[in-house]
């Protein structure tokens, strides 16, 4: 990771999901000591606000059933477009703690007004590829990757308008395991790459973080990581709204977190779908900050 300054923006939003919780997520995360356990590994981390929706009132839209809650996630992804695209500019790292994965709508087309080839990598149980003709539940956090990718309803794919387009060879998801069926039509035409459970098995993730490094910093100008907590097994992380069982082990989320960080390629992060309502013990919210210090350089020796 770059040397740079750490911005970190909590984003409190929980309604692209369909269970109450995410949007606790910052506060949870900053209760179990987040900026110390930062400040301990000395690293410049600059506690840099909150970005939250301004009024309930794009809460009482009309109720569309393919696009839960669509003028709350505008009006939130619109500010937080705008505090990311702020935060590239002055040269900082921004480093994002959600709120569920519909985030990643705003945090994306906010650092593609500046990069031109940005490159993703995406953990997920899931591919978070549907649009509004093809999901089946209408929640807007399983449509972030495939608006990100300028696909979907043209209310969200407008939140993009004034930024770069992604090339989806330069994405990588990994740890999926509950994909839908138009996902899987998107991701075999799009070029996407997809390391499955399957593929974490048979090669190991060691190797599946080889592979995926190479392809997000070949031919980029930036690096992302999106990461959503119930890429972790629920035996792990509890605290998420659609765990899926099968997930990544607590070392291989370590590790693959500890590789980033040596390759040093990541421009910026984020980490969704804490939810600690759903969690047990605080494991999941404790998780959580540890692999952010992880991602930030904490090593065992
Ligand atoms: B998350 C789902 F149908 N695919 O679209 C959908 F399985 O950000 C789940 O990855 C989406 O947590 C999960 O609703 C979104 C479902
Ligand atoms: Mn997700
Ligand atoms: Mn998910
Ligand atoms: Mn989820």
């Amino acid at each position: 990771m770059n040397p740079s300054l750490i911005s970190l923006l909590r984003v409190p939003f929980g309604l692209g999901g369909a269970r109450p919780g995410a949007e606790l997520g910052p506060e949870s995360l900053m209760d179990a000591g987040l900026i110390r356990q930062l400040a301990h590994l000395e690293l410049p981390v600059l506690d840099d606000g909150v970005v939250d929706i301004l009024s309930s009132d794009a809460l009482d839209q009309p109720r569309n059933p393919q696009l839960k809650h669509l003028e709350a996630v505008i009006q939130l992804n619109a500010k937080l477009r705008d505090a990311v695209s702020d935060r590239v500019k002055k040269a900082l790292f921004p480093l994002i703690i959600g709120g569920d994965h519909s985030i990643a709508i705003g945090t994306i087309a906010g650092l593609t007004k500046h990069y031109r080839k940005l490159g993703v990598i995406w953990f997920d149980a899931h591919g978070d590829l549907n649009t509004h003709e093809t999901t089946p539940s209408g929640n807007i956090h399983g449509m972030s990757l495939a608006v990100s990718l300028n696909q979907g309803h043209p209310r969200l794919t407008g939140l993009r308008k004034d930024s770069f387009s992604i090339n989806p060879r330069h994405v990588v998801i990994i740890g999926a395991r509950q994909l839908d069926q138009g996902e899987r039509a998107f991701i075999r035409q799009s070029g996407i790459t997809c390391f499955t459970m399957h593929e974490i098995d048979r090669y190991g993730i060691a190797a599946i973080m080889e592979k995926a490094i190479a392809i997000v910093s070949a031919g980029t100008d930036g690096v992302h990581l999106s990461f959503d907590i119930d890429s972790v097994d629920p035996y792990e992380a509890p605290g998420t709204g659609t765990a899926v069982r099968g997930g990544v082990t607590y070392r291989e989320a370590h590790y693959a977190l500890e590789a980033l960080h040596e390759a040093n390629i990541l421009t910026s992060a984020e980490v969704v779908e804490v939810n600690p309502l759903l969690d047990r013990n605080k494991q999941t919210v404790k998780l959580a900050n540890e692999l952010i210090c992880s991602l930030l350089g904490k090593r065992i020796l």
